[in-house]
C-alpha cells in the first residue's frame, strides 16, 4: 500500500521548487508500472484527515505485505499515527519528497521514522520508486 497524508493531493498544482511538478496521480501510474514489473501489485490511499490516516494504518495489515508512507506534515506531530504504527504488523518504507534536513528544524523529527524500515528524503517522486524497490527487496528477502 502506498498511503499519503494532508495535502499531497495538491502535488502538481504549486510549490513545484520544492514538491515537483508530478500529480500524485502521476506518481502512482509510475509505481503501478514499477511494481507491475517487479511482480507486486499495489493500492493507493490519500487522506488529509488524521484518524481517516489512523484507520487506514489500523485495517493495513489486512490488505497489504508492506506500505509506503508519506504523512506529510503529520510526519512531525502525529503520536497517533506513531501508535497505529506501532500496532501496524508490516515493514513500512517513509518517503519524502523534500530534504527534511535541509528545511526548518520542525520539519527534521519524523514521529514514525524509527519504526520504518528506513527512508527516503529528498529525491522527488523518484523517491516512491526508490521506496518500492527497497520494500519489494525487504519482503521476498523475508520470505
Ligand atoms: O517532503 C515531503 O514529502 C513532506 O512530507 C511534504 C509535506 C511537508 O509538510 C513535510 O514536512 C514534508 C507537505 C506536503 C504538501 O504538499 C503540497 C504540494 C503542493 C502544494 C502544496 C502542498
Amino acid at each position: 500500500m502506498v498511503l499519503n497524508g494532508p495535502n499531497l493531493n495538491l502535488l502538481g498544482t504549486r510549490e513545484p521548487a520544492l514538491y515537483g511538478s508530478a500529480t500524485l496521480a502521476d506518481i502512482e501510474v509510475q509505481v503501478r508500472e514499477r511494481a507491475a514489473a517487479l511482480g507486486a501489485s499495489v493500492t493507493f490511499a490519500q487522506s488529509n484527515h488524521e484518524g481517516e490516516l489512523v484507520d487506514l494504518v489500523q485495517g493495513i495489515g489486512g490488505n497489504a505485505e508492506g506500505a509506503i508512507v508519506n504523512l506529510g506534515a503529520y510526519t512531525h506531530t502525529s503520536l497517533a499515527l506513531r501508535d497505529a504504527f506501532l500496532a501496524a504488523p508490516i515493514p513500512f518504507v517513509e518517503v519524502h519528497l523534500s530534504n527534511l534536513f535541509k528545511r526548518e528544524a520542525e520539519r527534521h523529527h519524523s514521529v514514525t521514522a524509527d519504526l520504518a524500515v528506513g527512508m527516503v528524503t529528498g529525491f522527488g517522486a523518484a523517491g516512491y520508486l526508490l521506496a518500492l524497490e527497497a520494500l519489494v527487496g525487504v519482503l521476498r528477502a523475508r520470505r
